[in-house]
């Protein structure tokens, strides 16, 4: 074969650290909640608005910019060998309530800034790089994380039960979607399902949302594994009624039910057997809501995570047993138990790690391998194409509040290292 030019130019990367910032400053005011806080809900108007701002920032890096029918956005830069199959990159930009500006958004405008740095260094790719931002990682609106992910990577059970999800103002998902632009046909989704093999790499660059790169003064983190999340929704019915004149002893309080089962939540968890165990109880709703009425319904949403996928599922048995128990005790009942996603963990490709390893040192940047406790897409996309991950430090390991934060410098490393293994990976 000819002699692949080695790209040795990642001296000359210069990265725009002064217009990247004004993006990341410009994307955040497309937002629901006042700065410094951001959310941006999936097909919401501040939604759409800023998928505008991207498919412009894409276009204008010279990318070509595709949607899929659930706005699944694509920026590629053909490689010079079309028949190869390309390496891929992206993150999300969409923001729980009052959250910050950085979480995914790095991962989208620092790989579109990887391919500017690329061009200006002259490189010409030989496997295409796409970018790729997905809609929806976060769950807020629908209850389901990493929408867009999850079906690129193949899902009909999602694509089916998508035909019968409705947001909390029960709007259904193809009436917001269609809102947005988006999923004309109400039939079927596994258009957006990848073909096998269509990516020979998909990374993605992130801030840690954790303290241990800042805490340890090392600029890289090279992931070497995903964490394996679930969610689950439970709601109690009890009688309700006067927060006066029902004596306690005739009493099945629903909120006093969520309440016991919150706590158990939190004592499962620490009873694991490992810190790497986690559970959160983020959804706390009581019905009526009236200071003077016994709540008559609960409802609550739980969040745990662990690296080690049979722990964690041993938390959520026993958390179920705890919740039959609660309601047995509490004679109220217990009229939902769903387990939302129960997710195994994703281990990063080796080649990848290598060749992120070896981008860091040639860039003279120090590196820790280290597991995600987030998720992200990569979680997903990991299950059609070898998957890597890069963490650059956040401010006290914020995260998912306001006080999020990166500096440019540690911004501008990542995108470096970024921009360095697409170029690695596009020659391979
Ligand atoms: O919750 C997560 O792990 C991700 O940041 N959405
Ligand atoms: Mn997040
Ligand atoms: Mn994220
Ligand atoms: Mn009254």
């Amino acid at each position: 074969p000819i002699h692949e030019p080695q790209f040795s130019a990642s001296t000359s990367f210069s990265v725009d650290t002064e217009n990247l910032q004004l993006q990341i400053d410009e994307l955040s005011r497309y937002s629901d909640t006042p700065a410094p806080s951001v959310t941006r809900i999936l097909y919401s108007e501040k939604d759409v608005l800023a998928r505008r701002f991207i498919k412009n920032i894409m276009a204008s890096s010279g990318l070509s910019v595709r949607e899929d029918a659930v706005g699944n956005i694509f920026g590629r830069w053909d490689g010079r060998e079309p028949e190869l199959t390309a390496v891929a990159t992206g993150s999300h930009i969409d923001a729980i309530p009052y959250s910050g500006k950085y979480d995914g958004v790095v991962g989208v405008l620092g790989a579109i800034e990887a391919i500017n740095v690329l061009r200006r260094s002259d490189f010409k790719p030989k496997r295409a790089l796409e970018v790729i931002m997905f809609t929806s990682e976060e769950p807020t609106r629908f209850g389901i994380s990493c929408l867009g992910s999850r079906l690129l990577a193949g899902n009909d059970a999602l694509a089916n039960a998508l035909k019968g999800t409705v947001d909390g103002q029960s709007i259904s998902f193809f009436d917001a979607a269609r809102s947005a632009g988006y999923a004309t046909d109400q039939d079927d989704l596994s258009s957006v399902f990848l073909k096998k093999g269509s990516y020979s790499a998909f990374i993605e660059l992130h801030i840690e949302q954790g303290p241990l790169l800042e805490d340890e003064g090392i600029p890289i983190g090279v992931i070497t594994a995903i964490a394996a999340p679930a969610s689950i929704k439970v709601d109690f019915e009890g009688n309700g009624g006067h927060a006066g004149a029902v004596l306690m002893p005739y009493r099945n309080d629903a909120g006093l039910a969520a309440a016991e089962l919150a706590l158990a939540v939190e004592k499962h968890v620490l009873e694991s057997g490992s810190i790497d165990t986690v559970g959160t109880i983020g959804i706390l709703e009581l019905h009526p809501g009236a200071i003077n009425s016994i709540p008559s319904k609960s409802h609550l949403e739980i969040d745990t995570r662990d690296i080690d996928e049979k722990r964690r599922n041993s938390v959520i048995e026993k958390i179920h047993q705890s919740a039959i128990t609660i309601a047995k005790n509490r004679n109220v009942t217990l009229s939902e138990f769903k387990i939302v996603n129960q997710d195994p963990p994703a281990l990063s490709d080796a080649s990848i790690v290598k060749a992120m390893e070896a981008a860091s040192k040639e860039l003279n940047l120090n590196h820790k391998l280290m597991i995600s406790r987030a998720y992200h897409d990569s979680l997903f996309m990991a299950r059609v194409s070898p998957m890597g991950m890069i963490f650059i430090p956040c401010y006290k390991g914020y995260s998912h509040k306001p006080e999020e934060f990166s500096t440019t410098g540690d911004i501008a490393n990542g995108v470096k290292v970024l921009a360095l293994t697409l170029a690695k990976l596009s020659l391979a």
